[in-house]
C-alpha cells in the first residue's frame, strides 16, 4: 500500500494561524517510512514551519525525486501542488515550475543519492541560478530506499553496516552550495526541531536559492557504531554555530537579546531573521569564512549547523531574465501569441 489516510478527527480547540488553518491542514498522507527515520522528523519540522508562516497551502510547490527522502512531500502538505519527478531531476522540473509561475513557494525535497550521485549535475546549475526556492537534502550518508549502498556524502572511513569501509572522499553538499552561488546555505539535524524550523522558516523567506543539509539518520542501514551518519554520532559531534529565531514582517517583535549577543538581518519581505551567534569566529555573511568553517570541521570530525552563509542582496532568476510578473497561464492568448507581425519583427533584429 502506497497511500494511508489519516483520520480526519480533530480537537475542536486545535490551536489555528492566521489563515484559520490548523497544522492538520498542513501535514499529508500517513508516512509508511521505517519508525524512527529521520525523514519523518524533517516532515514533522516542515509542517510546523509552514503552519507557523501561515502559507497558503495553494500557494506551495513540492517537488522531489526518488528515494525514502523523496517520498515524503506525500506525508506532508497535502493540499498543495506536488510532483515526484525522476531520479536526480527534480532541480530542473522545480526551475521549469518556478518560471511558469513565480507566484508560488517552491519546496524541493532530496535525498543525498538523488542529489550528490545521479542528481549532481542539476543540483550544481540550480544552486547557480537565483532560482527562488527552499532545497533540502536529506542527508544520511546511504541510498536507503535500495537498501543502504554508500553514497556520495558518506565519510571517507565511515563503516557500512556490514563492515564494509567507505573509501572516496566525501561531498560536502553545503560547501558546493555555498561555492556554487547559493544564498541561503545551512545545515541541521533532523533531531534538532529546535533549531530546524526556525532555519525552514527564514529559508522560506529568502528572495534566492535557500540550501539546507539535514543530517537525516537511517535507521535501518546507517544507525550503527562506525557510521558518521547515526544519531550518536550527529549528537556528539554537533557544533551549533549560530541559533535563530524568525519573525515574518506581521508578527511584532518580542525578542528581547542581550545586546552584542544577538543580531538583527531584515529580509527583502519585512521579515527578520533574529540570530544569535554561538561562534563567535564565524561571520555568516562571508562566504570564505563559511567554507574555511566546514574545511576546519572536515578535519576535526566535528559537524558545524545552523545558518553558515546568507547573502540577502540577491538577483533572483526572474530578475535575471526579465520575464512577466504574471504567471504563464494567467496570461491571455493576445500576450502569449502576439501575431506574425510581431514575430517577423524578432526575427528581424536577430539577423
Ligand atoms: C534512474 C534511476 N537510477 C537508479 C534508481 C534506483 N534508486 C532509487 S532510490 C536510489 C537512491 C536513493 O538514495 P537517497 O537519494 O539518498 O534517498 P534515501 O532513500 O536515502 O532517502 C536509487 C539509486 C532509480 N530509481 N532511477
Ligand atoms: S530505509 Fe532508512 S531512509 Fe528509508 S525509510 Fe527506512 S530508515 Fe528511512
Ligand atoms: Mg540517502
Amino acid at each position: 500500500m502506497t497511500f494511508q489516510g489519516k483520520p480526519k478527527f480533530r480537537h475542536p480547540s486545535i490551536p489555528t494561524n492566521t489563515l484559520g488553518f490548523t497544522r492538520r491542514d498542513y501535514e499529508g498522507s500517513m508516512s509508511t517510512l521505517c519508525a524512527g527515520c529521520g525523514h519523518d522528523s524533517i516532515t514533522a519540522a516542515i509542517v510546523h514551519a509552514c503552519f507557523e508562516l501561515a502559507l497558503p497551502p495553494h500557494r506551495v510547490a513540492k517537488l522531489s525525486g526518488i528515494g525514502c527522502s523523496s517520498k515524503t512531500p506525500t506525508y506532508m502538505l497535502g493540499q498543495s501542488h506536488g510532483f515526484n519527478s525522476v531520479h536526480g531531476r527534480m532541480p530542473s522540473v522545480l526551475t521549469g515550475a518556478y518560471l511558469a509561475n513565480r507566484e508560488l513557494a517552491y519546496l524541493g525535497v532530496s535525498g543525498d543519492g538523488d542529489t550528490a550521485s545521479i542528481g549532481l549535475g542539476q543540483f550544481c546549475h540550480v544552486m547557480r541560478r537565483g532560482v527562488r526556492m527552499v532545497y533540502i537534502v536529506e542527508n544520511n550518508g546511504v541510498y536507503g530506499l535500495t537498501k543502504g549502498q554508500f553514497s556520495a556524502t558518506a565519510d571517507r572511513g565511515s563503516k557500512s553496516k556490514k563492515g564494509a569501509r567507505a573509501a572516496d572522499e566525501p561531498i560536502d553538499l553545503a560547501a558546493l552550495a555555498i561555492q556554487l552561488g547559493a544564498t541561503f546555505v545551512a545545515r541541521s539535524f533532523s533531531g534538532d526541531k529546535g533549531q530546524l524550523v526556525p532555519l525552514l522558516k527564514a529559508a522560506f523567506g529568502h528572495r534566492g536559492a535557500a540550501f539546507i543539509d539535514v543530517i537525516s539518520p537511517c535507521v535501518t542501514f546507517n544507525n550503527h557504531e562506525g557510521s558518521t551518519k547515526s544519531y550518536d554520532y550527529v549528537r556528539e559531534h554537533n557544533i551549533a554555530v549560530s541559533a535563530l529565531d524568525f519573525i515574518t514582517g506581521r508578527e511584532p517583535i518580542e525578542i528581547d537579546y542581550a545586546e552584542g549577543a544577538a543580531l538583527a538581518v531584515t529580509m527583502h519581505d519585512g521579515a527578520t531573521i533574529h540570530l544569535r551567534k554561538l561562534d563567535a569566529e564565524h561571520d555568516f555573511s562571508d562566504r570564505a569564512a563559511a567554507l574555511t568553517l566546514l574545511e576546519r570541521c572536515r578535519e576535526t570530525g566535528e559537524i558545524p549547523t545552523g545558518l553558515l552563509y546568507l547573502d540577502d542582496d540577491v538577483e533572483e532568476l526572474h530578475d535575471t531574465l526579465g520575464t512577466t510578473a504574471r504567471p504563464l497561464n494567467a496570461l491571455t492568448e493576445a500576450e502569449l501569441c502576439p501575431g506574425a507581425k510581431a514575430l517577423e519583427a524578432i526575427n528581424r533584429g536577430l539577423r
